[in-house]
């Protein structure tokens, strides 16, 4: 779609000891070890690592610390660590850990959530609707926006209104919205990881309003387009959502940065980091300089901010036909993400599918399998339903060896 513009869908264990991790709330606005980083044991990534320049897909199982590669799901914890410590540092922003104070009230169909902390605070709402009749608790969809996708019977939805927790209205709306009024209009976050920090609050409000009827741990999350951006971004800093659908998120989503700027050197019209940095305000400051001079600088790329997302469950929604969002890139960079949840032994919890239609954020009937199978395995505990997806329309001349120069491993 259009800059600016909407479419029909209204807008939207440890194995290597180290220190402790310092308290990441010390300054909200400089980047630091992640709340959500998994325990103490993991070696943190020191203020001033020399991440490496690297022209492929990074290795999504190498430690930047030491070098090594990861053998076992306890060292991916940690390198799954040292990934969100990296995303944060270099492209989103600071993920503030749960405020202080958080309080929640449920009336009618809104639940509003109460947040404060030194001084400061804010509340947003959001709209529950289509629960399911009995006592619960239900799994229900945070749909940032609205959904577009088709969400069936037995799973409620919930309606985010992710502008008013940070505004996406072009370079003027840098800290603007109600997670800047708690935190600071300088603080560090894009958009993208404000709204994923109001998405953590509203499962923290679910948690304790036992009146909803919800269920915290059976959450999903949807978005498309910029909002499908919001959606992986969420997926991968909220490590509490179960099921994580990002639609036609395209570049600073789904892609990869240094695929979609393959593509556009081979002459596709295709959205990269230089140009959404001036575009929007999605992603934080701290990305400038890298986005506009050279994304080889990146240690991670987007396969490896999707793979924060295993071993919980994914599906990647997405068209082949838009050329903006990179139809190369936004297949085969979470194709190459689909790596981890192999190396975990879960392959089947993550899925790809791009199917070709011109309607932006519309949902072809084509992808109705995939989605339904996703909703009903985890959101719904079906556990029969068939979740191998990695499919495309399209076809690509990808080259495995020069984008991909590493293995994946089998981690014990
Ligand atoms: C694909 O998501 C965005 C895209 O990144 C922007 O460049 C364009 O302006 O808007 C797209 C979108 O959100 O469409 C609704």
């Amino acid at each position: 779609c259009i800059p600016g513009t909407v479419t029909s869908n209204p807008p939207p264990e440890p194995s290597t000891p180290g220190p402790t991790s310092p308290d990441p709330t010390s300054d909200p606005s400089t980047p630091g070890p992640s709340p959500t980083q998994p325990n103490a044991a993991c070696t943190p990534l020191p203020a001033n690592a020399a991440i490496p320049t690297v022209s492929s897909l990074p290795d999504p199982f190498q430690f930047i610390v030491g070098g090594r590669r990861a053998a076992t799901k306890a060292d991916w914890e940690c390198r799954r660590a040292e990934i969100l410590e990296l995303a944060q540092r270099q492209e989103l922003g600071t993920f503030p850990p749960k405020p202080s104070s958080l309080t929640a009230s449920f009336s009618g169909n809104t639940l509003t959530i109460n947040a404060s902390q030194s001084g400061k605070s804010t509340s947003f709402s959001v709209t529950i609707s289509n629960v399911p009749s009995g006592t619960g608790p239900h799994p229900a969809i945070i749909a940032y926006g609205a959904a577009s996708i088709p969400i069936p019977a037995g799973v409620a939805v919930i309606v985010f209104n992710n502008n008013q927790v940070a505004a996406q209205d072009g370079q003027g709306s840098r800290g603007v919205g109600r997670f800047y009024d708690l935190y600071g209009s300088s603080h560090s976050a894009g958009a993208l990881t404000a709204w994923a920090w109001g998405v953590d609050r509203i499962i923290d409000a679910i948690e304790l309003t036992p009146g909803t009827k919800l269920d915290p741990k059976r959450i999903g999350v949807t978005g498309c387009s910029r909002n499908g951006k919001g959606a992986l971004i969420a997926g991968a800093l909220v490590n509490r959502i179960a099921l994580t659908i990002p639609q036609e998120s395209g570049s600073g989503g789904a892609a990869c940065w240094r695929l979609s700027d393959a593509q556009k050197a081979s002459g596709t019209n295709v959205q990269t980091a230089s140009q959404i940095i001036g575009e929007n305000v999605w992603f934080s400051p701290v990305f400038n300089q890298i986005a506009s001079s050279n994304v080889n600088r990146l240690g991670f790329d987007h396969h490896s901010i999707a793979a924060l997302v295993a071993p919980r469950a994914m599906l990647v929604i997405e068209n082949t036909s838009m050329e903006w969002l990179g139809n190369m890139s936004s297949y085969h960079c979470p194709r190459v993400a689909r790596s981890v949840w192999r190396a975990l032994g879960v392959p089947d919890n993550m899925g790809v599918s791009q199917v070709g239609h011109s309607d932006h954020c519309g949902f072809p009937s084509a992808q109705n399998p995939e989605l339904t199978a996703f909703i009903q395995k985890f959101l719904l505990n079906q556990s029969s339903t068939n979740t191998n997806v990695e499919k495309t329309t399209g076809s690509y001349n990808f080259d495995q060896n020069r984008w991909v120069p590493w293995t994946t491993p089998t981690l014990t």
